[in-house]
């Protein structure tokens, strides 16, 4: 198992979050890389190794150029136009009103983009967006002929969408891993998303593509966010068509339910021909997690990795949410333990 970490994932640090109408401290903070890479290297995990720089090539494949433009200014100009808060929308295009693309992205406007691009609960501040692409690096280590990796990467990408941010998440690394892996010679792969929450930016990144097959188990948008996307009869789209697989469950959900759901994701991953799994790892399916509902123990996380590994695929793990509690170092190195056992 290659560990992928740099400290560079500290340039994120959000000052607040919008949680119940109130600005509270981010539940997505630096601490969070801290506890896993201390647990995981506690583990006898130690191959811990610093990502290669990449450039936007691979990302430009699955987000739109224009998005990745708008990341990498908008802190610039939000700070020119003299603001000095995180930036945020405080107004959005809705039913009946234009979907046009803002044009004035300069002076004192750059609320107008960060209402195109905003998709929900999304706060930008300098120094936070492209490191994440880094931990491509795990897809190459993949491609060399090694079975495991795991990018312990912050800030998370899963609801980045083409040209959306985000749940937490600017750029979506396991979509991006996922692109590198089919430039390096793979001619199909599936990102498995196991975080609580539906992976709905990978979802879009790839609803129309049959290179690539999305499968998330999530908490029932109907209940838990995103809310607008995750529902069970998405099923992709054109030569996407049947790539996609959404498993929506509800509160309290445990892991007979919920490994019977990664059982069926796993079979139509090998029934699709994908020759790596890209997992979106977050651990916030934990019972104690802050902000999620399900009911999974430390010690499922093992057998979820196991689960895992017994495609007999190689396996990249990013890593998405997971919140609050000491246990997510622990539910982590569990998860790489049931990989490599
Ligand atoms: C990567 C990732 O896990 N992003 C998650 C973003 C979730 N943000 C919304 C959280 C809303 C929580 N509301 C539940 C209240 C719990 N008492
Ligand atoms: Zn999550």
């Amino acid at each position: 198992m290659r560990v992928i970490y740099s400290e560079d994932h500290k340039l994120r640090d959000a000052r607040t979050e919008l949680h119940a109408g109130q600005l509270v401290t981010p539940f997505e903070a630096p601490f969070r890389a801290e506890w896993i890479l201390a647990a995981v290297k506690q583990a006898g995990f130690t191959d811990v190794v610093a990502p290669d720089a990449h450039g936007l090539e691979t990302a430009r494949k699955v987000h739109d150029p224009a998005y990745l433009d708008f990341l990498a200014t908008v802190w610039d100009r939000w700070v020119a136009a003299g603001f000095t808060g995180e930036a945020i929308a405080n107004s959005f295009a809705v039913r009946r009103t234009s979907q046009r693309v803002p044009d004035n992205i300069v002076g004192d406007r750059p609320l107008r983009q960060c209402r195109r691009y905003l998709d929900h609960q999304g706060l930008l501040r300098g120094g936070d967006r492209f490191h994440a692409l880094w931990y491509i690096s795990g897809a190459d280590w993949l491609t060399q002929g090694n079975r495991f990796a795991f990018a312990l990467c912050r800030p998370p990408g899963h609801h980045a969408g083409i040209d959306l941010f985000g749940g937490y998440c600017f750029i979506n690394n396991s979509g991006v891993a996922a692109q590198r892996l089919l430039d390096s010679g793979a001619r199909k792969v599936a990102v498995l998303d196991v975080d609580f929450h539906h992976g709905n930016g990978t979802q879009d990144l790839f609803y129309c593509r049959g290179d690539v097959f999305t499968a998330s188990l999530h908490g029932d948008p109907m209940q838990a966010f995103p809310y607008f996307l995750g529902h069970a009869d998405e099923e992709g789209e054109g030569e996407g068509a049947g790539a996609n697989r959404n498993y929506p469950m509800p509160p309290g959900t445990p892991w007979d339910i919920w490994s019977s759901a990664l059982a069926d994701a796993l079979t139509r991953i090998k029934t699709f021909g994908a020759e790596a799994v890209v997992v979106a790892l977050g651990v916030d399916t934990f019972e104690r997690d802050p902000i999620s509902f399900f009911s999974l123990t430390s010690d499922d996380f093992t057998r979820m990795g196991a689960m895992i590994s017994a495609t007999g695929l190689p396996v990249l793990a990013c890593m998405e949410g997971g919140y609050g509690v000491p246990e997510i170092g622990l539910n982590v190195a569990n998860v790489l333990k049931g990989l490599e056992a």
